[in-house]
């Protein structure tokens, strides 16, 4: 039977739409149609293959399931090889590497225009096209042989099967790394945790481990994406002059380029931008272990060459290590404001992630087994970012001989009370409630801070004093300290206690939301305490609100809900709220809006760069708290961005279509129009 034209002109039109939607979400970053819409564009061209056999092409983009598994891996020489990077540590080592550069190049001083981009924590890979074709893809392997992986790089949606546009030379190798995003991987491993199977230690090796499957169909569901760095062979046609320029055609042939990419002139720009980076670092969706800075102009690099395996046109800037081994030397017992009992591990003080870690939490006693640790345990820290440091795993053959299991308390090591574990809950607590000390200083630290009722002296070594003395038991007591007992504390002057009273007389002027959040409710952060402070308006309506009507609010699910039912049903903490009120603490009670009405309801934005007078999670917050809806990209439906120094390719794609930027000025300016506190 012969094919319909119509059909085979179907197929087509679905390939194509299929192959420009992958493109706008993988290479642009900007997905344009909902998954639905996609999944049935998906199975109407598999009907039509299956159908229609003749209609099967190696470069739909139906052909990214995975076929029969391989037997072997086999070996692929690089016609060009993969060269290595040198690595920089410091400033100095950029200097260092700039002066070699002028003195190689011999033309006296001058500024160098350099090619920077964030150094991804991958596995290097290099795919061969042949007439706009995938031919075969690559691990680098040791630069001169790698693994064929082509059945493998096919499945992966940032890979091209065949190349966009056109002026592509006809035979074209390019180079980059496979990754796997932090979110992929959190995903994979809890999915594994739920099946009781092997977790992967961080998202490189679940990279690795994914690309060396034999079989794709296991590739195909790993979320795996490729970001190009560069070009090997090129036949058959030409590119441009300027690495940056040519990262530029990759993208426009269809891949991922990194959009942190930025062409920088001079050496002290290349350290400004790696300052920027390791700002950002924590943000980014992906782990990155250092930049890596290229010498832009392409006949520079030509004459520049190499040395051994490394080109001398190239340096990685390497961040501080994330992750040190050290010693465990004691776990002991914290006690939390809600009562959870936290183990904390000393450790034998280690430099890593740039600064020195002495203790690291382990979290629960699940994570204790999980790990398996005892005291005297060499164990690897990791510390990230500014979260707290953690130890991550246990370095078994190094255990000494008289290595103690760590034991967990029965009492809390606090108040002496009793403690329990909850049946659906990891962490044990002690069952003291506000006549622990441990809880009843974390529940007035949390009352006093700035977030919260902002009292300011009134520090964690000022609490803790205050709560050994026995002058307050809970945060009303601080609204009756006596100036002559005050005076009596050590360190306490009459100038610093006259300050600390007038702080707290002040305090008591607060908004509805700080108040909220100040009572340390379990799970209630300072998001869900500004929603619900303007969903209910008063605090009346609150505290009579049913679970169902607690429920409406934006952010409050079940496990919120509950813990504020509970807050509300206890009578020593509705003693406490009394007990502030009588003592004067008061806010203005909020006009409530529907959401519908807020003033920048409907509105999608975007926030990027680096904000002075807030975070960009608090920026997030203030624009939700006046209706808006806040996305990590930028797209045509964008209302507007906000944008602070550092902004990189989102400020680029806005200008690209015409979306609103307002820097941080515009932003407070409008924050305060609208009556939100910053
Ligand atoms: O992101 C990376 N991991 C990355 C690796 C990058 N952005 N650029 C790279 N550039 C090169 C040269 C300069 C040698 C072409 C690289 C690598 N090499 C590389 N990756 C693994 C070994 C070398």
């Amino acid at each position: 039977m012969a094919l319909p034209d119509d059909l085979a002109e179907e197929a087509q039109a679905l390939r194509q739409r299929l192959d420009d939607w992958n493109y706008q979400y993988y290479v642009l970053d900007d997905p344009t149609v909902p998954d639905a819409e996609y999944d049935r564009c998906m199975a109407r061209l598999r009907e039509l293959e299956q159908a229609h056999p003749e209609l099967q092409r190696a470069d739909s983009p139906t052909q990214r399931v995975g076929g029969a598994p391989l037997d072997k891996f086999r070996q692929v020489a690089h016609e060009v090889p993969m060269l290595s990077l040198d690595n920089a540590f410091d400033a100095g080592d950029m200097l260092d590497f700039n002066r070699r550069l002028l003195d190689r190049l011999g033309e006296g001083d001058r500024v160098i225009e350099f090619a920077c981009e964030p150094k991804l924590d991958g596995i290097a890979v290099s795919l061969l096209y042949r007439g706009g074709l995938l031919e075969r893809g690559a691990t680098r392997g040791d630069g001169t042989t790698g693994e064929d992986i082509t059945h493998n790089v096919r499945t992966i949606r940032s890979i091209p099967l065949h190349l966009r546009g056109s002026g592509y030379p006809a035979m074209l190798e390019v180079r980059g790394e496979i990754y796997m995003p932090r979110a992929g991987f959190e995903a994979l491993n809890r999915r594994a945790r739920e099946r009781d199977e092997k977790t992967f230690v961080n998202p490189r090796n679940a990279a690795a481990g994914s690309l060396r499957q034999l079989d794709a169909k296991i590739t195909a569901e790993r979320p795996l994406e490729m970001c190009c760095y560069g070009v090997g062979r090129v036949e058959g046609g030409e590119l441009p002059d300027r690495h940056a320029e040519v990262l530029d055609c990759l993208r426009e042939w269809g891949f991922r380029v990194n959009p942190e990419s930025r062409v920088v002139q001079g050496i002290e720009a290349c350290d400004a931008y790696y300052e920027e980076l390791a700002q950002r670092r924590q943000a980014l969706p992906y782990d990155i272990d250092g930049i890596v800075f290229k010498v832009n102009d392409l006949a520079l690099q030509r004459r520049l060459g190499f040395v051994s395996r490394a080109p001398r046109w190239a340096i990685a800037r390497k961040f501080p290590a994330q992750e040190e081994m050290t010693r465990l030397l004691d776990v002991e017992f914290q006690v939390g404001r809600t009562g959870a009992i936290t183990p904390v591990a000393r450790l034998e003080p280690v430099f890593v992630g740039g600064v020195t870690v002495s203790n690291a939490t382990l979290h629960n006693s699940d994570e204790i087994l999980r790990l398996g640790v005892m005291i005297g345990d060499t164990v690897i820290v990791r510390r990230a970012g500014d979260v707290i440091p953690q130890v991550v795993s246990v370095v078994t053959a190094e255990r000494p001989a008289d290595a103690r299991a760590v034991s967990f308390p029965d009492r809390c090591p606090v108040c002496g009370s009793v403690v329990e574990r909850a049946e659906d809950e990891a962490v044990i607590r002690c069952m003291g409630g506000l006549v622990c000390a441990a809880q009843q200083k974390a529940a007035i630290k949390h009352f006093a801070s700035r977030r919260a009722m902002d009292i300011e002296g009134l520090g964690d070594k000022l609490v803790e004093q205050l709560v050994d003395e026995g002058l307050v038991e809970n945060v009303a007591g601080l609204f009756h300290l006596e100036r002559e007992r005050l005076l009596q504390l050590e360190r306490m002057g009459e100038k610093s206690v006259d300050n600390l009273l007038a702080a707290i007389e002040a305090s008591k002027q607060t908004t509805l939301a700080r108040f909220i959040f100040a009572l340390g409710i379990r799970e209630v952060g300072e998001a869900t305490a500004l929603n619900l402070a303007r969903h209910f308006g008063n605090w009346e309506q609150l505290a009579a609100a049913s679970t169902e009507q607690l429920l409406q609010v934006a952010d409050v699910g079940p496990v919120v809900a509950d813990h504020l039912a509970q807050f509300f049903a206890s009578a020593s903490s509705m003693a406490v709220v009394s007990a502030l009120r009588q003592a004067g603490v008061c806010w203005p009670d909020l006009e409530v809006t529907p959401v519908e009405d807020l003033p920048l309801a409907g509105q999608t934005w975007v926030v990027t760069g680096k904000l002075e007078a807030m975070g960009r999670d608090e920026a997030k917050m203030r624009l939700q708290s006046l209706g808006a809806k806040v996305a990590g990209s930028v797209s045509a439906k964008t209302r507007c961005v906000v944008a602070g120094p550092g902004a990189g390719s989102k400020l680029a794609r806005a200008a690209e279509l015409d979306v609103e930027v307002i820097d941080e000025a515009a932003f407070l300016k409008l924050l305060d129009r609208h009556g939100v506190e910053i």
